[in-house]
C-alpha cells in the first residue's frame, strides 16, 4: 500500500458533492505535490469574502478602510519586488519553439514542467489551498469559458470574486461536464521547509524566483512566486489572452486586449459598438468610461480591457467581456480624467499600493488636485506632499466590479456578446500617426494592427523617433506565434467578409515641436468616435491618405474646441519622407518574424510605400 499525504486526504474529504473525477483527480494531484495543510473550495457568497476579508485584516494583509468612506474595501500593500507583471519570467510552453515566436519567452515543456514540479513540491506548506472555479464571460454563455484556479493566497480569492463570476455556479456549469482550463498559482512562500521548520505568516508573501507559464497544447497555466495582478490573477492576462488566443485560432474566434464601448446616437436612438486595442498606458480605462464633449451621444462601458469575438449567426462579429470586474491603474485616475471611474470607487474595492488617508481612505496622485497634507504611502511609510517619491505606486491598482461602473452598459452581459461594428488601434505616437485614419480594407486594417507602435519623443522632421512595437496592444499577451496571429486575423477577415467591421488607426497623443499634446483628449475623443460611427453608417465621405482614409474638415465635429485651424492640420499631417522612413522601420521590425509573415502584411507595405511614393511625386519630391 502506497502512504498517501494527509493534503490528498484532504483535498478528497473537503470536495463539493458531485465534482467531476477530472476536476477531483487534479486537484488530488496539485495537494499532493504542494502539501497544503487545509484545502478550501470557494463559493463565491457574501459569507466567505467576509471571511477572508477579515482573516486577512487580521493577518495584515489587507487594512481594512474607513466604512463611512469606502465601505467593505481593503488596501493592500505588496512587496516592493512584487508590484507588476513580469514579462521576463513569463514563459509560453509550447511543444515547439517557433510556436512561441520571436516575441515570447520559450520553453522547452517538459523541461518547464520539470523546473515546476521542483518549484511546487511542498509550496503551500502550512497553508490554505483554495480551489476556485470560475466563468469567464456570463454563467453558461455561448462565447464564455470556464477554469478552476488553484491558489494559496486568499488575496487572489478576493480578487478573483471580483474579477470573474466565481464559485459555485461556476462548478455547476464544470459539473455539466463543460470544458475547463485548470490554472495551478502559488505565492512561493510555505510556512514550513523542507526540514520541517516552521515560518512565520507575513503580510505579502511571494517569491524572489518567478515563473508564469502557459501550456498552449495541453490549455494549462502554473504560476509561481508571484501574489501581483496579471501574475497570480489566472483568469486575466494567462486564460483570458494567452491561452484563449491559442483557443481562439482552433476554434476560428478571437481573444483580444480590448475594450469595448457601447455609443448611442440619441437622435435616432441607434446604438452601435467599438472595441479598441491600445498598449498599456495609452489611457485605456479612460477611453472605456469615456464622458463626450459633444452633444447627441452617450457612450457606455462594456469592457474596459479584454475582448473575446466570435461570427455570429448572421454573420456579424460579436464581442463579449469575459470579465466582471476592472483591474485599474489608480495613478491619474481622477475627477478631470476619469470621474466615471471615480465614482465606479465607492465602495467593495480592493486596492493594491495606493496611500492611505488618515482617516482610513486612500488616495494617489492626481486623485484629487491638491495632496492631502499627510498620508501612510503605499510601503507604509510616513508622507506628505513634500516627500520626493509618490505616495502611490505608479503601477498600483484598484480591483472594482464592472457592474458598479455608472457608465456600464445594460447589454454588458448579453451571453450572446454585441455586435461589433468598428475596431480601433491606438497607440502613443509623438509624431507621424495623425489622430484618426480608416482602413482601405480588412487587410489594411490587420497591417495596422501589426504594426502599432509607442514613441515617447517626436523626432526630427522627415525621421521616426524610436519605435516601441506592441503588435495588437498584444506583445506580451499572444500565446503563440505573433506572425501566425496575424495569418488569423487575416483568415476572420475572409470568414466575416462584408460583415466585417471596419479598421481605424487612433493617435490621441501627437506632439508639438515644443513637445506638447496638440489634441486634448480624453473626452473630446468623442469627436473622433462620432467620426467614426457616421462613416461606418454612410453618413460621410472621407479623404484618401498615405496611412487610410482620413475626415474632411468639415465633418469632425469641433463645436466648442479651442483649436487653430494650424494645430488640426498639423495633428492630421502625414510627410511623406517621415512614412517612409517609417516603412524602412516596419521592414526591418518585420524581418524578426521571418518567412511566418503573411504575404498579405508584407503586400500591405508595399501598398503603402506606393502611397508614399505616390505623394513624393506629387510634391516633386
Ligand atoms: C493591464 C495591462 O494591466 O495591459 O491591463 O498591462
Ligand atoms: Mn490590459
Amino acid at each position: 500500500m502506497t502512504t498517501q499525504s494527509p493534503a490528498v486526504d484532504l483535498a478528497r474529504a473537503s470536495a463539493p458533492e458531485g465534482v467531476p473525477e477530472d476536476l477531483l483527480a487534479w486537484v488530488v494531484g496539485i495537494a499532493e505535490l504542494t502539501g497544503p495543510a487545509k484545502v478550501e473550495w470557494v463559493d463565491g457568497s457574501q459569507e466567505e469574502w467576509d471571511r477572508l476579508t477579515s482573516e486577512m485584516v487580521e493577518s495584515g494583509t489587507l487594512v481594512r478602510l474607513n466604512e463611512d468612506r469606502r465601505p467593505n474595501s481593503f488596501l493592500a500593500r505588496s512587496l516592493p519586488s512584487d508590484v507588476a507583471r513580469v514579462e521576463s519570467r513569463t514563459y509560453i510552453c509550447s511543444e515547439r519553439e517557433e510556436d512561441a515566436g520571436p516575441t515570447n519567452n520559450w520553453a522547452d515543456p517538459a523541461a518547464m514542467k520539470e523546473t515546476l514540479r521542483g518549484v511546487f513540491a511542498g509550496a503551500m506548506a502550512g497553508r490554505t489551498m483554495y480551489v476556485v472555479p470560475f466563468s469567464m464571460g456570463p454563467l453558461g454563455g455561448d462565447i464564455s469559458k470556464l477554469g478552476v484556479e488553484v491558489t494559496d493566497s486568499p488575496y487572489v480569492v478576493a480578487n478573483m470574486r471580483i474579477m470573474t463570476r466565481m464559485g459555485t455556479p461556476a462548478l455547476d456549469l464544470i459539473k455539466g461536464g463543460e470544458f475547463w482550463v485548470p490554472a495551478v498559482h502559488s505565492v512561493g512562500y510555505p510556512l514550513i521547509d523542507a526540514e520541517g521548520n516552521e515560518w512565520p505568516d507575513v503580510p505579502w508573501p511571494c517569491s524572489e524566483d518567478k515563473y508564469i507559464t502557459h501550456f498552449p497544447e495541453t490549455r494549462e497555466i502554473w504560476s509561481y512566486g508571484s501574489g501581483y495582478g496579471g501574475n497570480a490573477l489566472l483568469g486575466k492576462k494567462c486564460y483570458a489572452l494567452r491561452i484563449a488566443s491559442v483557443i481562439a485560432r482552433d476554434e476560428g474566434w478571437m481573444a483580444e486586449h480590448m475594450l469595448i464601448l457601447k455609443l448611442t446616437n440619441e437622435r435616432t436612438g441607434r446604438s452601435y459598438h467599438v472595441t479598441g486595442a491600445f498598449p498599456s498606458a495609452t489611457g485605456k480605462t479612460n477611453l472605456a468610461m469615456l464622458q463626450p464633449t459633444i452633444e447627441g451621444w452617450k457612450v457606455e462601458t462594456v469592457g474596459d480591457d479584454i475582448a473575446w469575438m466570435r461570427q455570429g449567426a448572421d454573420g456579424r462579429l460579436y464581442a463579449i467581456n469575459p470579465e466582471a470586474g476592472f483591474f485599474g491603474v489608480a495613478p491619474g485616475t481622477g475627477r478631470s480624467t476619469n470621474p466615471v471611474a471615480v465614482d465606479t470607487l465607492t465602495e467593495n474595492i480592493l486596492f493594491t499600493n495606493v496611500a492611505l488617508t488618515d482617516d482610513g481612505d486612500v488616495w494617489w496622485e492626481r486623485l484629487t488636485d491638491e495632496a492631502p497634507a499627510h498620508l501612510t504611502d503605499w510601503q507604509g511609510n510616513s508622507w506628505t506632499p513634500d516627500s520626493e517619491a509618490p505616495s502611490s505606486h505608479p503601477n498600483s491598482r484598484f480591483t472594482a466590479p464592472a457592474a458598479q461602473a455608472p457608465t456600464i452598459a445594460d447589454d454588458w452581459e448579453d451571453p450572446a456578446g454585441v455586435p461589433i461594428d468598428a475596431i480601433l488601434f491606438g497607440g502613443r505616437r509623438a509624431s507621424n500617426v495623425p489622430l484618426v485614419a480608416e482602413a482601405y480594407d480588412w487587410e489594411h486594417g490587420v497591417f495596422m494592427g501589426a504594426t502599432v507602435a509607442s514613441e515617447q519623443t517626436a523626432a526630427a522632421e522627415g525621421t521616426v523617433g524610436a519605435l516601441r512595437r506592441d503588435p495588437f496592444a498584444m506583445l506580451p499577451f499572444c500565446g503563440y506565434n505573433m506572425a501566425d496571429y496575424w495569418g488569423h486575423w487575416l483568415r476572420m477577415g475572409e470568414k466575416l467578409g462584408e460583415n466585417a467591421p471596419r479598421i481605424y488607426q487612433v493617435n490621441w497623443f501627437r506632439k508639438d515641436a515644443d513637445g506638447k499634446y496638440m489634441w486634448p483628449g480624453f473626452g473630446d475623443n468623442s469627436r473622433v468616435l462620432d467620426w467614426i460611427i457616421r462613416r461606418v453608417s454612410g453618413e460621410v465621405d472621407a479623404v484618401d491618405g498615405i496611412t487610410g482614409r482620413m475626415p474632411r474638415a468639415a465633418d469632425l465635429d469641433l463645436t466648442g474646441l479651442d483649436l487653430a485651424p494650424e494645430v488640426l492640420e498639423e495633428i492630421f499631417r502625414v510627410d511623406p519622407a517621415a512614412w517612409a522612413a517609417e516603412s524602412d522601420a516596419t521592414e526591418a521590425y518585420l524581418e524578426q518574424f521571418g518567412d511566418k509573415v503573411p504575404a498579405e502584411v508584407r503586400d500591405q507595405l508595399a501598398r503603402l510605400r506606393e502611397r508614399i511614393a505616390a505623394a513624393q511625386g506629387r510634391s516633386g519630391e
